[in-house]
């Protein structure tokens, strides 16, 4: 369980020498962000300025973490690498499987026998290849990390977007594919765009209502789904040093909403109090002894202006509590005006279910000003009117706040405790309701709330908050209440007012745990055998893809023109499909079924133009398959926002589907189709969308040339016998287009470890 001290005390020892040698290239001062990353460049890679949001820079990760149901794809591949170990110290953890049903117990029992094939794939495979493996139940990833495994100035990549939520304890984290997270932990570098820079400057001090996390929904509302993108945030100013170290790792997690690289703070007191009391005072006294590399220089924070491409400035005196919805993460509103919005827009004022945790909020701080509210509604005789879950973000942090009886104030307040993992937030959730079809309203402490996310209901509006207000609007039954200057009425006719939440940071106590639910991995693997069924419908050994033929490509099908948001969930819906997220042919099963079709606004309604008969998509693109015909998928703005998953691209690549080509990607997602040798492109122009139709015939030319910089041109054909030729982009370096060329980045580790035997 333990983490990797002597590789952190090496990284400290070398830190100061990096940073000078930085500043000498660079000429300048330095953020802190630039510090770890110059910190962490590849070994033998030139110490030299990058242009930000331009230069692909190589960088040396010092950890890699893996969620269930994204390492049975990652480790799927790294089976294929042919290594015998993981390169740097690695971790799978199992949150995802478990739904949320009754409660903690009986729903984990239940995974457990509903996931075993997988839980025992994944552990045999951490067994033998040196990852540490947390069991089902331990907690969510994210949550663990915090506790265990992030150290301020070091790097992590892991596979699952909100991977950022470590920069809370000053570590950039970044969220990327599985494809990603092998190559790392086959021993190679790890490639990113060198970042562009936002800062944020935070004055002032929270107080009363407000918590960390109207930080977040505030900056939300300000940079948008898409303002983030390609940049890495960074906090500072005396206000970013009053929050509490798990309150800076909600913000940094909900950065991943924003589309940011990650979020990042630096060290200070906050960070080694929770060192300490999280059993790493090791690395605290470490990070005591370099704390002036842990930080931006001075001159950056007096002046950011000149070191930061975008500044923010945030007055946290000033800040209200705010609520974000419904359907997107940036809708924000502060609660003074939340309950007008609900009437103009005619959202459900009736709140059917509130619920915290997450790995956003789950830390003892969040649980204990949630259960300060909770406590209230007790003591005044006033039954909850809305639903009430909680889920635990660690089986460290459950064990303590029912030692210190926090969840009997939630269970009396009719709350229901949820297992240590993701549940609700990403679907897993049966819930309870007695008409699906009825437009309803939930509100939740975790991070995103797009349609259909947490119940599969398109009518559900749900409405992210930070878990006190949460709590108070559970306990209201109203989306209108607002604490802050609302009352109460109980059955006797009293009425009473909230009081402010009031939280403690760090258990007075401290943390405790019975079995945190680790497992270490055997010292030599070799024996260890990982089993998968030939006939398992829920892992597949993977088969290479093809390898590109070499021309160009045509006669293509218009698979389809996708309008408006694509997220990963449209992509390659969550939920029920999770259970299939290692077997890569039954999984394709879901791809693309929640995009709108542009041309009749339905779902996973398209034209099969062998046929012209309208079908599914998975459906149609099969049919295409089988007749070996190639296809494209065009989308719009921020194609594949969302999450880490790279079924996203796996699947589409592996049904037949040539090229991707949208108005504007997602990081993660434009990395994952690269990695799988898919063909991901963006309009020249933005209004040749328009251009497209639906019985389109396409052709890519200039693939022969394939360059970077270079534009490819796409052929549309129409059924009219008409044709465009418009330009398109991409962001492809040399060694992406060889990924193209090899059919995988993955193929191309498997020839070069062929060739080394
Ligand atoms: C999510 O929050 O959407 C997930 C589930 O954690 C994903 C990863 C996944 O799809 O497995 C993420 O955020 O990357
Ligand atoms: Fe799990 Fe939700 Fe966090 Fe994703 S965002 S890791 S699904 S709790």
């Amino acid at each position: 369980m333990a983490f990797d001290i002597d590789m952190i005390k090496k990284l400290y020892s070398n830190f100061g020498a990096r940073i000078d040698a930085a500043r000498t290239a660079t000429g300048k001062s330095l953020t802190l962000t630039e510090k770890i990353l110059y910190a962490h460049l590849w070994q033998g890679a030139a110490t030299t300025a990058f242009e930000r949001g331009k230069d692909y820079v190589e960088f040396a990760p010092d950890r890699v973490a893996m969620q269930d149901a994204t390492a049975q794809m990652a480790l799927l591949q790294f089976m294929q690498a042919g290594r015998t170990k993981v390169a740097v110290p690695s971790t799978v953890h199992c949150d995802h499987l478990i739904q949320a049903e009754v409660g903690a117990v009986e729903d984990l029992s239940k995974a457990k026998t509903q996931n075993k094939e997988v839980y025992d794939f994944l552990a045999s495979v951490s067994n033998k290849y040196g990852i540490g493996f947390w069991k089902p139940g331990a907690g969510i990833i994210h949550q663990v990390v915090l506790e265990q495994y992030a150290f301020p100035g070091g790097m992590m990549i892991g596979t699952d977007s909100h991977t950022v939520n470590a920069g809370g304890l000053g570590i950039i984290a970044i969220g990327v594919g599985g494809a990603d997270a092998c190559d790392v932990m086959a021993g190679l570098p790890w490639e990113l765009k060198f970042p562009k820079l936002i800062g944020v400057k935070l004055t002032g001090k929270l107080s009363g209502w407000t918590a960390s996390k109207d930080i977040i929904l505030k900056v939300a509302g300000i940079l948008t789904v898409k303002g983030g993108t390609g940049a890495i945030l960074e906090y500072f100013g005396d206000g970013a040093k009053s929050l509490s170290c798990t309150g800076k790792g909600t913000i940094c997690n909900m950065g991943a909403e924003i589309g940011a690289t990650t979020s990042i703070f630096g060290y200070d007191a906050k960070m080694g109090e929770y060192l300490r009391g999280t059993g790493r005072a090791e690395i605290a006294d470490g990070a005591d002894a370099i704390a002036a590399h842990l930080t931006g220089d001075d001159e950056v924070y007096a002046n950011p202006e000149a070191y930061f491409d975008q500044v923010i400035e945030i007055n946290l005196t000033e800040l209200e509590p705010h609520i974000n919805g419904p359907f997107t993460p940036d809708l924000a509103w502060p609660i003074s005006k939340f309950a007008d919005a609900v009437k103009v827009n005619g959202w459900p004022d009736k709140m059917e279910v509130g619920l915290i945790g997450s790995c956003t909020n789950s830390s003892y701080e969040d649980i204990t000003r949630a259960a300060s509210i909770a406590k209230q509604a007790t003591d005044n005789n006033f039954k909850a009117k809305a639903e009430f879950t909680i889920t635990p973000g660690s089986e460290q942090v459950r064990y303590t706040v029912e030692r210190d009886g926090y969840l009997d104030t939630f269970e009396k307040m009719g709350g229901v405790v949820l297992a240590n993992a993701c549940g609700p937030c990403i679907g897993q959730w049966a819930r309870h309701s007695t008409d699906p079809n009825r437009k309803n309203s939930i509100v939740t402490s975790y991070n995103r709330n797009f349609s259909k996310r947490n119940d599969g209901n398109p009518n559900t509006h749900a409405f992210v908050a930070s878990p006190e207000i949460t709590t108070a609007l559970a306990i209201a039954g109203s989306l209108s209440f607002n604490p802050l200057t609302d009352y109460l009425t109980n059955d006797k006719g009293e009425k009473f007012k909230l009081e402010e939440p009031l939280g403690i940071e760090m258990p007075v106590k401290g943390f405790a745990v019975e079995d945190a639910g680790f497992q270490a991995p055997a010292e030599d693997g070799s024996k260890v055998e990982v089993l998968v069924s030939p006939t398992s419908d829920r892992l597949q050994i993977l088969q290479p893809f093809a390898a590109w033929e070499g021309t160009d490509l045509k006669g293509l099908k218009l698979l389809i023109k996708a309008k408006g948001k694509c997220t990963t969930d449209h992509i390659s819906m969550a939920g029920p499909w999770l259970k299939f997220r290692g077997h890569l042919d039954n999984i394709s099963n879901n791809m693309l079924i929640g995009a709108l079709n542009f041309f009749n606004e339905k779902t996973d309604t398209v034209k099969n133009q062998l046929t012209g008969e309208y079908g599914t998509v998975p459906g149609t693109q099969r049919a295409y398959k089988a007749a070996g015909i190639g296809s494209v998928v065009v989308g719009d703005e921020n194609y594949g926002e969302g999450s880490s998953r790279e079924h996203a691209a796996m699947e589409p690549r592996f049904l037949g589907v040539r090229a991707v080509l949208v108005k504007s990607f997602a990081r993660i997602h434009e990395t994952n189709l690269k990695k799988q040798g898919m063909l991901g492109l963006t309009f020249a122009d933005k209004e040749d969308y328009n251009k497209i139709q639906e019985d389109d015939k396409i052709d890519i030319i200039g693939l022969t040339s394939f360059a970077p910089g270079n534009q490819l041109q796409m052929v549309f054909n129409h059924a009219d016998g008409t044709a465009d030729t418009i330009n398109v982009n991409h962001t492809y370096n040399e060694q992406q287009i060889e990924w193209f060329k090899a059919g995988a980045a993955l193929n191309i580790i498997r020839r070069e470890f062929e060739a080394s035997k």
